[in-house]
């Protein structure tokens, strides 16, 4: 396997609108992230992932981009960006740019000219059609934010495609003009020195010719569509392939069968994905809001299959949250009685698992879902489209709380909790959305104080993750499959062997040590809790508890 900068690398995303506000405003910025640099760099990743900063009517936290060379007046200017760039440089930490093109603002330029006539020369830079003959949308696509993924324009008397808000017209990827002035923006980045890319749902540039009904799933028609190889062919070839730079995608519904053809490393496409088997679990693929449950079976079972269906192929990405899903202590661990053991043992796993590991901010001091109960603390477009939606379909207010709450985007986008002053120390005046009540137990004044807290492990994991080779490129066995409550796996590269036993419940249970490994040396190398000695074949492992050794 070929040895690389972003194999090795731990990336943590920051959602800047929630991060740190400098300038008092209740939003975050990005003096607010130059600010917190030594912070990050204490807690040692080496790249940052920046949620999109570009000019942005923020109808969806500015992945409705306006401008992609310019930034969001909240977020601060253009100096203010080049200096965290230099800033960031400086401290030998990289910055990746969340590039957003499969559809921009409804108050983009392109899309203003676009409207203008249908003979203007920006028509064909978006999806337009005709309305059927009973004047209804041309087709049964839905958009991901509720409703037809149509809106009809009077004046020019077609319909627009846009598959999340109508405030995001999808930009039309066949056109050749558009496909290079957005190239052309790409460049504009990586010659200021930017070090990659995070590609917004960029499986979803290519849409099926005569766009046909929907009949079970967009696969292959608006996702994964026909082109989409060409596309990332082409723009490999003429951006990546001009810069050392990292490429992570988004790609909602690809299978691991289907990964490869991305990040394979001969076919020069990607360098990474995000897949959303683990986060799409609960498998109602109509309604996210529905159920949450997953089993540890389901867990390991995907895991495993990436990881055997990319080997010696493609590399890949790691991580169980984002700004768009429920915090992970609270959806895959215990934010109750054992959050920080629980944060802990999710930790270990992203971190020792095979591919590059993501942190979402205020993971790495364990913060946890807000719950919101009042729908006037929740911000989120999704969220506040579909409450209307199914209010709208007789759906009780109760029940929609009840979905809600564990599930809405916004339980990631509430303020990092940096101390416990008021507004968690984010900002002085009330921010655009209101902090975790738990910010006086959980922030990172007291984090950074308590030397047994989750962020000194996670600063433990990384550095163990950099001085062992092993923990990069080291092969994978996954032992015990069918146990229910534990995830276990051996990584080995030459004589380097290193067990990893994760507990993923609240409860006591045994874990024997497999005979090839009866007798040998274990060194206790990373845990959640004290550990003894082994004296016997079998581990008594406690309530999330995690352990990785090295055997020799
Ligand atoms: O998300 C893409 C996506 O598929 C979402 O519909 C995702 O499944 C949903 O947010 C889960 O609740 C990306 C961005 O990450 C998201 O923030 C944007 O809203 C979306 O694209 C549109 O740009
Ligand atoms: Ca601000």
């Amino acid at each position: 396997m070929k040895r690389t900068w972003w194999k090795e690398a731990v990336v943590y995303q920051i959602y800047p609108r929630s991060f740190k506000d400098s300038n008092q405003d209740g939003i975050g910025d990005l003096n607010g992230i130059i600010e917190k640099l030594d912070y990050l760099k204490l807690l040692g990743i080496d790249v940052i992932w920046l949620s999109p900063v570009y000019k942005s009517p923020n109808d969806d936290n500015g992945y409705d981009i306006s401008d992609y060379q310019d930034i969001m007046d909240e977020f601060g200017t253009m100096e203010d960006f080049d200096r965290l760039l230099k800033e960031a440089h400086d401290r030998g930490i990289k910055i990746l740019m969340d590039l957003v093109v499969n559809h921009c603002s409804d108050e983009h330029k392109w899309f203003v000219e676009s409207c203008s006539s249908k003979d203007n020369p920006y028509r064909d830079y978006y999806i337009w059609a005709d309305p059927k003959e009973d004047g209804s949308c041309p087709n049964n696509w839905n958009s991901f934010f509720g409703g037809s993924a149509w809106q009809y324009h009077e004046e020019t008397g077609q319909y627009y495609l846009h598959l999340f808000t109508k405030k995001q017209p999808d930009l039309n990827w066949e056109n050749e003009d558009m496909r290079n002035d957005i190239y052309k923006m790409m460049k504009y980045w990586l010659d200021k020195g930017i070090d990659g890319f995070r590609m917004d749902v960029f499986n979803m540039y290519s849409k099926k010719e005569g766009f046909p009904d929907v009949e079970d799933s967009p696969d292959g028609i608006y996702i994964n569509g026909p082109k989409i190889h060409d596309y990332v062919k082409e723009m490999n070839k003429e951006v990546f392939s001009k810069y050392d730079m990292m490429t992570v995608g988004e790609a909602p519904c690809v299978p691991s069968s289907m990964g490869h053809l991305y990040v394979d490393e001969n076919r020069d496409e990607l360098n990474m994905i995000f897949h959303f088997d683990l986060m799409d679990m609960p498998n109602h693929p109509s309604d996210k809001f529905l159920d949450s449950n997953w089993k540890l079976k389901d867990v390991k079972d995907i895991f495993m299959r990436w990881y055997d269906d990319l080997k010696d192929r493609g590399w890949n990405s790691l991580f169980m949250n984002n700004h768009d899903q429920p915090r992970m202590v609270s959806r895959f661990g215990n934010d109750k009685e054992y959050r920080v053991e629980s944060a802990k043992m999710l930790a270990t796993l992203i971190h020792t698992f095979q591919g590059t590991p993501y942190i979402y901010q205020g993971e790495e001091i364990g913060m946890t879902n807000v719950y919101f109960d009042d729908m006037k603390d929740y911000r989120d477009v999704e969220t506040l489209n579909y409450y209307k939606e199914k209010i709208d379909e007789g759906v009780s207010h109760d029940e929609l709380l009840k979905r809600i709450k564990p599930t809405s985007r916004d339980n990631a986008r509430t303020p990092i909790q940096w101390d416990d002053s008021e507004n968690a120390g984010f900002s002085d005046v009330t921010p655009w959305i209101e902090a975790n009540p738990n910010y006086k137990e959980i922030n990172v004044k007291r984090a950074l104080e308590d030397k047994n807290s989750v962020f000194y492990y996670y600063q433990k994991l990384i550095k163990f993750r950099k001085e062992n080779p092993v923990m990069v490129y080291g092969d994978l066995n996954l032992l015990y499959k069918d146990d229910e409550n534990i995830f276990s796996y051996v990584r080995r590269l030459d004589d380097e062997v290193v067990l990893v036993i994760l507990n993923f419940f609240d409860k006591e249970v045994e874990f024997k040590i497999p005979d090839e490994y009866k007798g040998k040396k274990f060194e206790i190398c990373i845990s959640n809790y004290e550990v003894d000695e082994i004296d016997s074949d079998v581990i008594k492992l406690k309530s999330y508890e995690a352990r990785v050794y090295k055997i020799s």
